[in-house]
């Protein structure tokens, strides 16, 4: 069982690379020049999306880990349910620092389940698995790389057992709304009756507060969004100057949109993957978008995919939401 998650893996890693090069050009063939935000994160970004999470600005962590560690026994309490015995699927698991939480409360209390971690890093999953596996020893786990909907259902046929998923840090505000709707359907269907998830969001708040989360002076943000471009440089072999590329950051509080571009500094051409991609001074590149929402909005999602809200667990400041969906 082992060796037949380490070839699968093996064959992801230069198919991801093949979809890295296509989704790239395709993103900056457009007419507005767009690159996937899951793709911030190889080693380098995995280590400067650490830094941002110690940054005083960035509250996002800080409010889920208080949900994580002072509101573990309802956490575990919606999840365990019959007592049977489930898989706890994490997607985007990184370095599960607030779910770890959660799975020693689980360990201790005797509670049955495989822990299984999906992320696009393989590197991550590596250094989660080591460090888990000291942490946490009696912790059954069982990591898989690759997309998250591919990867479910690969959990899936290795196991019938009932389903949590764990979906946390907002990162589901990393779609836009059309996607976030597809997403949630796709999960539903993807589920069977008795499985559940659990999703971390961010809720609109002080516009000032937010913005500052992803505008920190010290510019490790900006660090964190040019480091796409050294990513493609290396993979990819194209030639992007990062010096000629600028950080800039926006929030909209009606859309509850946050969003993070990469500007051209001058009119340049960039190679990539054997095309030349011309950038006009100013023009720019759409890197990601943070969606922030409020409970309404997330009651109708909930609904509108097929889900029953079981229940809203906030921070302390209600500034994040875990909420529980069956
Ligand atoms: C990891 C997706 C939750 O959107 O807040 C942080 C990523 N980008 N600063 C977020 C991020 C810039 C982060 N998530």
């Amino acid at each position: 069982n082992t060796e037949l998650h380490t070839n699968s893996n093996i064959q992801t890693d230069s198919s991801l690379l093949e979809k890295l090069k296509q989704e790239a050009v395709d993103g900056l063939l457009g007419i507005s020049k767009t690159l996937p935000s899951k793709y911030l994160y190889d080693e380098a970004g995995d280590r400067l999306f650490q830094d941002i999470m110690k940054m005083p600005e960035y509250y996002l962590t800080d409010c889920e880990l208080d949900i994580f560690k002072n509101r573990t026994a309802e956490l575990s309490d919606i999840i365990i349910q019959d007592g049977q015995p489930f898989d706890l699927i994490e997607l985007g698991a990184g370095d599960a620092m607030k779910s770890s939480f959660l799975l020693k409360h689980l360990v201790n209390e005797g509670i049955k389940f495989t822990y299984r971690p999906i992320d696009i890093s393989g590197h991550i999953l590596n250094e989660l698995e080591d460090r888990l596996g000291k942490e946490i020893p009696e912790l059954k786990i069982d990591p898989l790389a690759g997309e998250y909907f591919e990867m479910l259902g690969e959990a899936t046929s290795l196991s019938a057992r009932r389903k949590v998923v764990l979906f946390l840090g907002g990162n589901i505000g990393n779609m836009e709304w059309k996607e976030i709707e597809k997403f949630c359907l796709e999960l539903n269907q993807s589920l069977s009756q008795g499985d559940m998830v659990l999703i971390g969001f961010d809720l609109r708040k002080n516009p000032h507060t937010i913005l500052n989360a992803y505008n920190d002076k010290a510019g490790i943000t900006a660090a964190f969004n040019l480091n796409m471009l050294t990513r493609l440089n290396r993979e990819l072999g194209a030639d992007f100057d990062t010096e000629q590329f600028q950080h800039y950051q926006t929030y909209d509080p009606v859309s509850g949109a946050c969003r993070s571009y990469l500007v051209s500094l001058k009119d340049q051409n960039v190679a990539i993957g054997g095309t030349t991609i011309p950038f006009l001074q100013n023009e720019f590149i759409n890197i990601e978008v943070s969606q922030k929402f409020s409970l309404t909005e997330i009651a109708d999602l909930a609904e509108r995919s097929g889900f029953k809200l079981l229940k809203n667990i906030q921070d302390s400041r209600g500034w994040f939401v875990d909420s529980a969906w069956k």
